[in-house]
C-alpha cells in the first residue's frame, strides 16, 4: 500500500514469488530469449571442481534464496563427502521443505537443515552451521541484481557477520551486455514475462481485495543505461481508479508501477561493491560469450579500532 500511495508507485520485486509467480519465474527460465538460469548452470558444472576446491573440510553451505532446485546440487556432488551441512535459507517455508526432502533422498549422507526466513534481513543460522569449522555462502541466479547497490552491499556485510571468519561466498552476477539482448530476455516472444509481470496485480487482488483490470495494464521492461539495470514497469493504458484495501489509487494514463531493478555489474564494479562490503573477489568465472558470472568472495572482517 506504501509503494503504491507514492509517486512514482512501486512495489518491491520479491512480491512476484506467490506459487503462480514463482511457477511462471520457472517457465521464464525455459525461454530461449532468457539466458541467465541456462548460461549460470553451464558456468557452475564447467567448473564445479574449482569452486569445491575453495570450500574447506567440514564446511556448512548455506544457500540464499533455495528457489530455483538442481544448481546446489551441482555444488554437493563435487564438495561431497567433505561437507558437513547444507542449509537453504528461503522465505517461503513449504519451498524449503519440499526441497530439504529431495536433497535428503539424493544425499542421504548430508545434513540438511533448512530455515524458513527472509534472507534479505540478519537472520541466525541453525546449529549444523554454526558447529561447522567454516560456513559458504552460495547466492545464484543474480537476486543480487534486485537489490539497490546500496542494499546489496548491506546484505554483503550482514552475510559476512552471519557467516563469520574464513567464509568464503559464491554469488551468481548478471553482466552488462548489448541492451538488445537484455531487452529480449526481459521481453520474451511467447510473453510469459508479461504474465509474471502482470500476476502481481492477480495476486493483490486476491490478496488484498482490489480490482485492477489486467486488460488495462501493459507489461513494460526495458535497460536503463545510465543506472545500468533492466527496469520492468505496469504501466496503465488509460485514466482509472483502482480500489485496493478500501483505499482509491489514481492512475494518470501511462503512469506506472515500478515492479523490478535488475542490476547488470562488469567484474569491475562488482568487486569494488563486494570490497565496499568486506569481502575480496578471489576468482571469477565466466561462459564463453561473457553473459553471465559466478564469482567466489573471501570474508575480510572489519579491523576494529585498537583501544589506547
Ligand atoms: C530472479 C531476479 C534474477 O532479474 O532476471 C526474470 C527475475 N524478472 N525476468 C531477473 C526476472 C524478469 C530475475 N531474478
Amino acid at each position: 500500500m506504501e509503494g503504491l500511495r507514492a509517486t512514482p508507485k512501486r512495489i518491491p520485486a520479491k512480491c512476484f514469488y506467490d506459487d503462480e509467480g514463482s511457477r511462471l519465474f520457472d517457465k521464464i527460465t525455459e525461454q530461449p530469449e532468457y539466458y541467465p538460469t541456462r548460461t549460470e548452470i553451464k558456468i557452475l558444472q564447467d567448473n564445479a571442481a574449482a569452486i569445491a576446491d575453495l570450500v574447506k573440510p567440514g564446511a556448512a553451505i548455506v544457500e540464499f534464496g533455495s528457489g530455483c532446485a538442481g544448481k546446489i546440487d551441482i555444488l554437493l556432488k563435487a564438495m561431497m563427502p567433505e561437507l558437513a551441512a547444507y542449509v537453504p535459507v528461503e522465505i517461503c517455508a513449504s519451498i524449503v521443505e519440499d526441497e530439504a526432502a529431495r536433497l535428503n533422498r539424493e544425499f542421504p549422507a548430508l545434513t540438511i537443515d533448512p530455515v524458513a526466513a527472509d534472507f534479505s534481513r540478519p537472520f541466525e543460522l541453525p546449529e549444523a552451521a554454526r558447529n561447522a569449522p567454516a560456513r559458504v555462502g552460495f547466492f545464484p541466479g543474480s537476486t543480487i541484481g534486485n537489490f539497490e547497490p546500496h542494499h546489496a552491499a548491506a546484505f554483503f556485510r550482514d552475510a559476512g557477520r552471519t557467516l563469520g571468519a574464513d567464509a568464503i561466498m559464491i554469488v551468481g552476477v548478471d553482466l552488462i551486455k548489448p541492451v538488445e539482448i537484455l531487452n529480449a530476455a526481459y521481453n520474451d516472444a511467447a510473453g510469459i514475462t508479461a504474465q509474471f509481470n502482470l500476476n502481481l496485480l492477480t495476486r493483490i487482488n486476491r490478496e488484498l481485495g482490489a480490482n485492477f483490470q489486467l486488460k488495462q495494464f501493459e507489461h513494460h521492461a526495458f535497460y536503463n543505461r545510465e543506472r545500468n539495470r533492466v527496469e520492468m514497469h505496469l504501466a496503465s493504458l488509460k485514466r482509472q481508479k483502482v480500489r485496493v484495501c478500501g483505499e482509491t489509487i489514481d492512475f494518470k494514463a501511462g503512469e506506472t508501477i515500478h515492479t523490478e531493478n535488475s542490476y547488470k555489474y562488469s567484474v569491475e564494479s562488482f568487486g569494488a561493491l563486494a570490497r565496499g562490503a568486506n569481502w575480496t573477489p578471489i576468482a571469477v568465472w565466466k561462459d564463453a560469450d561473457k553473459l553471465f558470472s559466478v564469482q567466489a568472495l573471501a570474508y575480510k572482517p572489519p579491523q576494529t579500532a585498537a583501544k589506547v
